[in-house]
């Protein structure tokens, strides 16, 4: 199991995110990629590859990954976006930049206002994913982690690989962040391996929180089959989007699968509809998996609400081992920081990379 993991992921920590008329702490925080490593090393899995800092463009097939993915004016306001936060007052240097307007139903969303905050609601659906200093260096060095993973499964230089990277990816859309995400990691990944010859590439996410991100993305294509096994949207974040009856539009029709749980679900039902899932991928003849990898699933996970138990993870990874295709796992939540490392790695054990 060859580990791609972002060195720059520290530069993005968030102070506050709303929730319920209050800032609260941040729950993705650092400390949850540095005990996915600690994990990792203690048990010996590797190769760990540490991906250089990016000069701009020295990377022509990333940039080119990254502008078929995600719009470039966002790729701008993304690149841009604490400069000008800090220019609107130099006090906001101390501040993490938080969206507060969003264009809804009926508004324009095809022009571009000069104005930041509007801007910012442009680009957003949030007020729990807070902008930092480091916000896009951390993203843009993840975002690198995965697409490199993804070269290295799609050149056959390994069979596996595992982008350990945060902020996570799974939510962000071609031009907006939320949900803690700004680019999407899993979106990227399959991409790269569409472009190094896999016709068919499947994307099956098993976060808790529905792959909005990574569905609208390919919503209208056919040769990305995007599944997410999630919790009940009518109840859970991110609310919008997770619902049963998505199931693809235009070409990109029968190639979505939303499969969601209801709050309190266990392993067994869980397991039960991984095997749907999985059938699924087998049906759609995929040729590489995508796993955005969240285990945020945990019983102890502070914000979501399935039970399961850290010893399933190793079963999660047996279960999905069985496609036995080239695959590309892509860090995404879990927030019980304690476990979280346990957790991913006995995924990645229970695959037997
Ligand atoms: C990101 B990923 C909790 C409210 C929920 C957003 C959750 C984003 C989850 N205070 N906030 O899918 O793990
Ligand atoms: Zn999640």
């Amino acid at each position: 199991m060859l580990v791609v993991h972002n060195p720059d992921h520290a530069l993005h920590a968030g102070r506050q995110e709303m929730f319920r008329g209050r800032l609260v702490p941040c729950h993705e925080v650092p400390a949850r990629l540095d005990h996915v490593l600690a994990e990792l090393r203690r048990r010996g899995v590797g190769p760990l590859h540490t991906p250089v800092e990016l000069q701009p463009g020295a990377d022509a097939a990333f940039d080119e990954v990254l502008q078929r993915i995600h719009a470039p004016r966002y790729l701008r306001f993304l690149e841009q976006a604490w400069e000008e936060w800090v220019a609107l007052d130099p006090a906001n240097a101390e501040l993490d930049a938080l969206p507060s307007v969003w264009p809804v139903r009926g508004f324009r969303a095809d022009v571009e206002p000069s104005n930041f905050a509007a801007r910012m609601g442009l680009y957003s659906f949030d007020a729990g994913t807070p902008l930092t200093a480091g916000s896009w260096r951390a993203a843009r060095t993840g975002a690198h982690a995965a697409v490199l993973a993804a070269r290295a499964v799609g050149r056959g230089q390994a069979r596996c690989a595992f982008a350990l990277s945060r902020p996570p990816g799974h939510h962000a859309g071609a031009d907006f962040f939320g949900g803690y995400c700004f680019l999407n990691h899993s979106a990227l990944a399959a991409q790269a391996l569409r472009n190094l010859g896999a016709d068919r590439v499947a994307v099956l996410d098993v976060d808790y929180h529905h792959g909005n991100g990574t569905q609208s993305i390919f919503y209208e294509r056919a040769d990305v089959l995007t599944v997410s096994i999630h919790g009940d949207p009518r109840t859970e974040y991110p609310f919008y989007l997770g619902h049963a009856d998505e199931r693809g539009a235009g070409a990109g029709e029968g190639f979505n699968l939303n499969l969601p749980l209801p709050r309190g679900s266990g392993f067994a039902e869980w397991r039960a509809v991984l095997q749907q899932a999985i059938a699924a991928v087998r049906a759609f003849g995929a040729q590489a998996l995508v796993v955005p990898l969240g285990v945020d699933t945990f019983e102890g996970d502070p914000i979501s609400g399935f039970r399961l138990k850290s010893d399933d993870y190793l079963r999660i990874g047996e279960d999905l081992a069985a496609l036995q295709l080239p695959t590309v796992f892509a860090f995404e939540g879990g927030y019980a920081v304690a476990e979280v490392g346990v957790n991913v790695a006995n995924v990645l054990e229970g695959f037997g990379g």
